[in-house]
């Protein structure tokens, strides 16, 4: 294992000859566009518990303080904008014959930088539904939550369309972001602490099934000893780095 922004000469190697790579993202890739992280020093849960925030059972409890604080949420994203992270993975869509970035993010900031294919692990934090009757709100949430938000068609509770904790992620999304680790020929993890299941599963099935596994993070994560590679430093200044070394390499290789 090595750990470097040296790359490594295999990992040229396999970018070269890669036919399929798979990008799996978490928090950390949004962390230099001023979004907070969720198990870092200064991420929410160091400030927040997610059993009071991040649950049914709490925005029944206490409806105006989570819908608050995922308005609030959506509201700041409003002023933040993508990072060099996020407009690298945009190029290697354009690099690669298959190219799958799936994201546990629900920031938006991948489709804002421009990605096309982005699969939604955990939902987006700009969308809200009603919790009753399921129909989507059409209307963006006050900034200013002074009595619960209820939906005009049912009466039912509003809620962000993020998964939170015992709750089933979007079928589809997950089944083909299973398949496309287990298909991939090198499969690189940016910016997520690997604890949240089955997300943090993916890594395992990429390498279990064969594909090169890079982990991109300012630390090794709970997922670093099933690495390939590991490149320890701010995703920011790592992806770009990535992506020109790919580049490289695949222009040689149409070259020779
Ligand atoms: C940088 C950086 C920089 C910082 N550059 N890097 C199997 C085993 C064990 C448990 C389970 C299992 N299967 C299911 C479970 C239960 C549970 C789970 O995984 N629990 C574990 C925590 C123990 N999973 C679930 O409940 C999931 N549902 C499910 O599986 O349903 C079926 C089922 C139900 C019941 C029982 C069994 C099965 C749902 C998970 C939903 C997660 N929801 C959240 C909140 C979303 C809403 C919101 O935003 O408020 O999703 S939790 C939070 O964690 C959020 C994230 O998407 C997710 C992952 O976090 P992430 O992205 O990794 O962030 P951090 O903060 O953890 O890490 C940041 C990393 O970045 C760090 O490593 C830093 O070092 C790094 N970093 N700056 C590069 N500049
Ligand atoms: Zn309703």
């Amino acid at each position: 294992m090595t750990t470097s922004i040296d790359f490594t000469d295999e990992l040229g190697r396999r970018l070269a000859a890669a036919k399929h790579v798979v990008a799996s993202t978490g928090a950390g890739a949004s962390a230099e566009s001023g979004v907070p992280t969720f198990r870092d020093l200064e991420g929410y849960w160091s400030r927040y518990s997610p059993e009071e925030l991040a649950t049914q059972a709490a925005l029944v409890r206490n409806p105006i303080l989570v819908q608050s604080w995922y308005a609030e949420r959506a509201n700041r994203l409003k002023s933040i904008v993508p990072n060099p992270c996020h407009n690298s993975l945009v190029e290697m869509e354009e690099i690669f014959p298959r190219f799958d970035l799936i994201t546990q993010n629900v920031d938006n900031l991948h489709q804002e930088a421009g990605s096309t294919n982005v699969v939604e692990l955990h939902g987006n934090v700009r969308r809200f539904y009603c919790s009753e009757c399921g129909s989507d709100r059409k209307n963006a949430m006050p900034d200013e939550i002074e009595t619960a938000v209820c939906c005009e068609a049912c009466g039912g509770l509003i809620r962000p369309d993020v998964v939170w904790f015992g709750e089933i992620l979007p079928q589809e999304n997950i089944r083909y972001a299973c398949e496309a680790a287990r298909a991939c020929d090198v499969f690189l993890s940016i910016g997520t602490s690997s604890v949240v299941y089955p997300a943090a599963g993916l890594a395992e099935i990429a390498g279990s099934s064969g594909a090169f596994c890079v982990e991109v993070n300012i630390e090794g994560s709970a997922a670093a000893a099933i690495m390939d590679e590991l490149c320890i430093g701010p995703a920011g200044r790592i992806l770009p780095a990535l992506a020109k070394l790919a580049k490289t390499v695949r222009r040689a290789n149409t070259k020779s």
